[in-house]
């Protein structure tokens, strides 16, 4: 693997939401609803987050949809918001139909030209993720979506990184990771994939002991790192 310029894995895994897929667009739906849509809706993810963690902790799995509902009662309560059905509704269908970030698909459709073979690891449901893929029109690069379902666990569980092996015969380290959420390059890293983090926001890096093999601003640095002659 040369693993010095990035070239020669086996196959690139994406994260989903927040690397491939827009969480911002949870705020905008979010302003309807409450006169702080940044906070409400940074709550409502880092909620999200937690409960997936304690869930996979105490070995009592409830699916990510169930878990993206139960963070938003969560945060209703907490903000003292009443949302009539149709509001949730419209809240819960935003996870549903996120737009892919503007660097995603060019970079996929390079990726494919030069012959990646790519999957989607997320801890999404295939009900949450099969028809947002379908709808920004990138199902046709990717050779499956891997989720949290099969192992009913949650990342950063070890367990769900190692799917990736089963759909794509290789060493964990001939896989290359790419995550923008830092809790995902610390599990992926201690699961033993080689890692790429896509730095959006210029946040720290979450000091877990972990440090990514490459880092990139969006997919177009992936783009130029991994196919650069
Ligand atoms: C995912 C979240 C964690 O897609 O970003 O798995």
């Amino acid at each position: 693997m040369g693993s010095e310029t990035f070239g020669g894995f086996q196959g690139i895994v994406f994260d989903a939401y927040g690397t491939l897929f827009d969480v911002g667009a949870i705020t905008r739906a979010c302003e309807g609803v409450t006169g702080e849509p940044a906070a409400f809706s940074s709550l409502w993810r880092a909620k999200q987050l937690e409960y997936s963690v304690l869930r996979t902790v105490m070995d009592c799995y409830a699916d990510f949809g169930e878990i993206t509902s139960d963070a938003l009662d969560y945060v209703t309560s907490a903000y003292g918001v009443e949302l009539a059905p149709y509001e949730r509704r419209r809240l819960m269908q935003a996870w549903l139909e996120l737009p892919p970030y503007p660097d995603v698909e060019p970079a996929l459709d390079h990726l494919d030209a030069a012959n990646q073979r790519m999957l989607i690891l997320s801890n999404g449901t295939r009900q949450m993720l099969d028809p947002m893929v379908e709808r920004a029109g990138l199902a046709r690069y990717f050779l499956a979506v891997l989720t949290s379902e099969r192992v009913q666990s949650f990342k950063p569980d070890v367990a769900i990184y190692q799917l990736v092996t089963e759909r794509i015969y290789a060493r964990m380290n001939e896989l290359l990771f790419v995550t923008a959420n830092g809790f995902d390059v610390a599990g992926a890293k201690a699961a033993g994939l080689t890692v790429c983090r896509v730095n959006r926001t210029g946040l720290p890096l979450d000091p877990l002991g972990f440090e990514p093999d490459m880092v990139v601003r969006d997919l177009t640095g992936l783009v130029d790192a991994l196919l650069a002659d």
